[in-house]
C-alpha cells in the first residue's frame, strides 16, 4: 500500500475517541469490497441484487476496532451510474482507501472518485493495489509508477477545519429505515458535534423537531456518538418514510434550509469549460440537487480555474459555509468541478450589490473578526445574533469574542443586547443623523410646537431604519445631550419655543380672556376670532398655553383658566368645612354662580380630577 498525505497522524488517532472513517473508492470491479471484506470479516454488500449482480450499488458499512482505534468503513460502489452514491458515503470520510487493481490500473472511476474525495478536502489516503497475483510481477511494477505518478497531481489541498465534537450537531442522513419494536432510524456519519439519547434535534429540509430515542455507534449502544463516528439515531415522533438520504439532522432552531448559496467553484483540469448560467448536478453531505451556476466577475470558467459564483438550488438543502460540494455535468453526467460554500444564505445577485465578491474573498480567508464586520456592513437594517449563528455556524462564545472587539474599536454598534442586534459603525451614524436633521427641519417647520413626537419621529425614518436603531441612537442622541425628551416630546437640546410679537401679544390677549372670564368661559372659537393672527397660528398658540398647563380643557369646546379652577377647589374645601362634604348639583350651581352648562362639565371634571365623587345625585367632596 501507498500511503499519501502524512498517513501516521491520520485524523481522528490523535483524539481521544480516535474514531477514523474510512471511505473506499475506485474503478468497479478492482475489488474495494472484497478489501473491506478482508480487514473487517464483514463483506459490505447487503441488498439482493449486489450478491446477485457481484456488484456495489448502494454504500455499505463495516467496523473494526484495532490498536485502540474504531475505524468506520465506507464502501462505495464503482459503477459509474451509481457515482451519486458513492458522492453520498463520501461526505465525511477522514481517510481515502483508494483500490487500483494491478490489471487494470488507472481507470475512469478511479479518476472521477480521486477527484470527488480531492475536491471534497478528504486529505490522507493509502492506494492499494489490488489483484497483483493476476499480473507478473514487471507489470505490478510498471502499475505502481504509474499510480505514483497520477498521485503526484495530488495537488496542496486546503486544511480542513477537522470534525468537532464541541461544535453544533449535524449528521446528514444516508440511510432511513424502520426496526421493528423501535421505529425509525438513520445512519450517517457525524460530521459535527454529538448526540445522545434524549437529545432534541431538528430535521432538514421539513424542520420537525425530533427526539432521539436511542444511538449507536460501530453496532452498539452509545451514550454519546461524537463527531468522526459512524452513527445510527433512533428517532420518535417520525414515520422512516418520511426520512430519507439527502436529509440532515442538526442542533434544533440554529440553523436554515437555502436554496441560494455564495461559493467558491473549482473546474477540474479534464472538464469542459462552464458558461455563465450552467445546469450541473449538486452534491453536499449526502444531498443531491440540481443547480445553476451564476460566475461572479465572468462570463465563463476556464478549465482548472476557480471562480467565486452563485448557486441557485432546485431543492432546499441545509448547507453551512465551510461545506464542501461537487458538481457533475448535466449530461453526459460526469463530475466537472467542487468547491466549498461561503454563504449558505446568499441573497439574489444584484448590480447594486457590487462589494459580494470583496465579501465572500473575506469570508475564504476566514478571519472571523473580518468577517462579522463585513456581515454587519452589508445589513443595512442590523444584524441579528440568529443571523450570524445560521451563516457561520459559529458558537455562541466565538460571536461574542468577535462582537466585544468590533464595538469595542467602533466599527458596530450593538443596538440590542439580547438578543444582540449589530449595526455597522457608518450605518449607526447615518441613523443618528437623519434623527438629527428630522428634528431640526421639526423645529423649522413648527416654530410654535415644543418638539416632536418620539413616535411621529422613529415613523418619519420609515423602514429603513429598525426600532432599535432607533431607539439606540436617539438614546445616544439624548446621552451627547444633542437632543433632549420631556415625555414622548424630543427636541433639540435647549430649544425654545420663540413667538414673533404678534404672536406673543395673541398668547397674552387668550390668557386674559380665559383669566377674566371666570368660570363663565367664552366660546374658544370665539376668543381665537379676535386675535391679531390667523386661525392656524391661533390653535398653535391656544396648544401652547394648554401645554404649559395656564388652560385646562375641560371638555373639547370648554377651556378654563388655572386660576379659576384653582379658585373653584378652594371653595370646595371652604363648603366642606363649613357645610358638610356633600353637595347637589343646584347647591354646586349657587355657590359658582354658573349654569347647568358649566356645572355638569365641571363637576365631571372635578370627579375625574378625584376632587368629588359621585354618589346618586349629590357629590360628596373628597
Ligand atoms: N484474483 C483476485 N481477485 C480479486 C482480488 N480482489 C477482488 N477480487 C475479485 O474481483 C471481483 C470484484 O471484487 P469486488 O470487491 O466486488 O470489487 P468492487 O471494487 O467492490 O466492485 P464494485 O463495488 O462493483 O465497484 C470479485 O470477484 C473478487 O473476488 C484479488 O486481489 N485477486
Ligand atoms: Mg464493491
Amino acid at each position: 500500500m501507498l500511503p499519501f498525505g502524512a498517513a501516521t497522524d491520520a485524523i481522528g488517532m490523535t483524539e481521544k475517541h480516535k474514531s477514523v472513517i474510512v471511505g473506499t473508492a475506485g474503478h468497479i470491479d478492482h475489488g474495494k469490497s472484497s478489501l473491506v471484506e478482508a480487514l473487517t470479516g464483514t463483506h459490505p454488500d447487503r441488498l439482493e441484487e449486489e450478491k446477485r449482480r457481484g456488484i456495489t450499488i448502494d454504500l455499505g458499512f463495516a467496523f473494526l476496532e484495532e490498536a485502540g482505534a474504531r475505524f468506520g468503513f465506507v464502501d462505495v460502489p464503482g459503477h459509474e451510474r451509481f457515482v451519486s452514491n458513492m458522492l453520498a458515503g463520501a461526505a465525511g470520510v477522514d481517510l481515502l482507501l483508494l483500490v487500483i487493481a494491478a490489471d487494470e490500473s488507472v481507470k475512469p472511476q478511479t479518476r472521477e472518485h480521486f477527484d470527488i474525495c480531492r475536491l471534497l478536502g478528504i486529505r490522507r489516503g493509502i492506494v492499494a493495489l489490488t489483484k497483483s497475483d493476476l499480473v507478473d510481477a514487471d507489470t505490478a511494477g510498471l502499475v505502481r509508477l504509474e499510480v505514483e505518478d497520477y498521485l503526484a497531481l495530488l495537488a496542496a489541498a486546503q486544511q480542513l477545519p477537522g470534525k468537532n465534537a464541541a461544535r453544533y450537531f449535524r449528521l446528514p442522513i444516508d440511510r432511513a429505515f424502520a426496526i421493528k419494536g423501535f421505529g425509525a432510524v438513520v445512519t450517517g456519519t457525524l460530521i459535527s458535534g454529538s448526540i445522545g439519547p434524549g437529545d432534541e434535534v431538528q430535521l432538514f429540509p421539513g424542520g420537525q423537531r425530533l427526539r432521539v430515542r436511542g444511538v449507536q455507534s460501530g453496532g452498539k449502544a452509545v451514550d454519546r456518538a461524537l463527531a468522526g463516528q459512524r452513527t445510527a439515531v433512533n428517532l420518535a415522533g417520525i414515520e422512516h418514510t418520511a426520512l430519507r438520504r439527502g436529509m440532515s439532522l442538526a442542533t434544533p432552531g440554529k440553523f436554515r434550509i437555502t436554496r441560494r448559496i455564495d461559493a467558491r467553484l473549482e473546474l477540474l483540469p479534464s472538464a469542459p469549460k462552464l458558461k455563465q448560467r450552467t445546469r450541473v448536478h449538486f452534491h453536499s453531505g449526502t444531498s443531491e440537487t440540481v443547480a445553476e451556476t451564476f460566475l461572479y466577475g465572468s462570463k465563463e470558467l476556464a478549465p482548472g480555474q476557480s471562480s467565486l459564483v452563485q448557486l441557485r438550488l432546485q431543492d432546499d438543502i441545509l448547507v453551512l459555509a465551510g461545506d464542501r460540494f461537487i458538481v457533475r455535468r448535466f449530461s453526459p453526467v460526469t463530475t466537472i468541478g467542487g468547491g466549498v460554500v461561503l454563504d449558505p444564505l446568499a441573497r439574489r445577485p444584484t448590480l447594486r450589490d457590487t462589494g459580494r465578491a470583496t465579501f465572500l474573498e473575506t469570508v475564504e480567508r476566514g478571519d472571523k473578526l473580518e468577517i462579522l464586520a463585513a456581515m454587519a456592513e452589508r445589513a443595512v437594517l442590523g444584524l441579528t445574533f440568529e443571523e450570524i449563528v445560521a451563516r457561520t455556524g459559529w458558537l455562541e462564545d466565538e460571536i461574542a469574542a468577535a462582537t466585544k472587539t468590533l464595538i469595542s474599536t467602533g466599527r458596530a454598534k450593538s443596538i440590542s443586547a439580547e438578543p444582540l442586534i449589530l449595526l455597522a459603525g457608518p450605518a449607526f451614524d447615518q441613523v443618528r443623523h437623519k434623527i438629527n436633521s428630522r428634528v431640526e427641519k421639526f423645529h423649522k417647520e413648527n416654530p410654535l410646537l415644543p418638539g416632536i413626537s418620539r413616535e411621529d419621529l422613529r415613523s418619519s425614518l420609515g423602514r429603513r431604519a429598525r426600532p432599535e436603531a432607533f431607539r439606540a441612537a436617539l438614546d445616544d442622541l439624548l446621552a451627547q445631550k444633542k437632543l433632549e425628551a420631556q415625555g414622548e416630546i424630543v427636541k433639540r437640546a435647549g430649544s425654545t419655543i420663540s413667538l414673533d410679537p404678534e404672536e406673543a401679544r395673541a398668547k397674552e390677549q387668550i390668557e386674559k380672556a380665559f383669566a377674566a372670564a371666570g368660570l363663565a368661559v367664552p366660546a374658544v372659537k370665539e376668543v381665537l376670532s379676535k386675535l391679531p393672527v390667523e386661525t392656524r397660528r391661533a390653535e398653535k398658540i391656544l396648544q401652547i398655553l394648554l401645554r404649559d398647563k395656564s388652560l385646562v380643557r375641560v371638555t373639547p369646546d370648554l377651556i378654563f383658566h388655572r386660576d379659576a379652577l384653582a379658585q373653584l377647589r378652594d371653595r370646595l374645601s371652604v363648603f366642606k368645612k363649613t357645610k358638610g362634604e356633600r353637595i347637589s348639583v343646584p347647591v354646586f350651581k349657587e355657590l359658582t354662580g354658573i349654569t347647568r352648562k358649566y356645572a355638569i362639565p365641571l363637576l365631571e371634571y372635578l370627579d375625574r380630577e378625584r376632587v368629588t365623587r359621585r354618589a346618586g345625585d349629590e357629590r360628596v367632596i373628597l
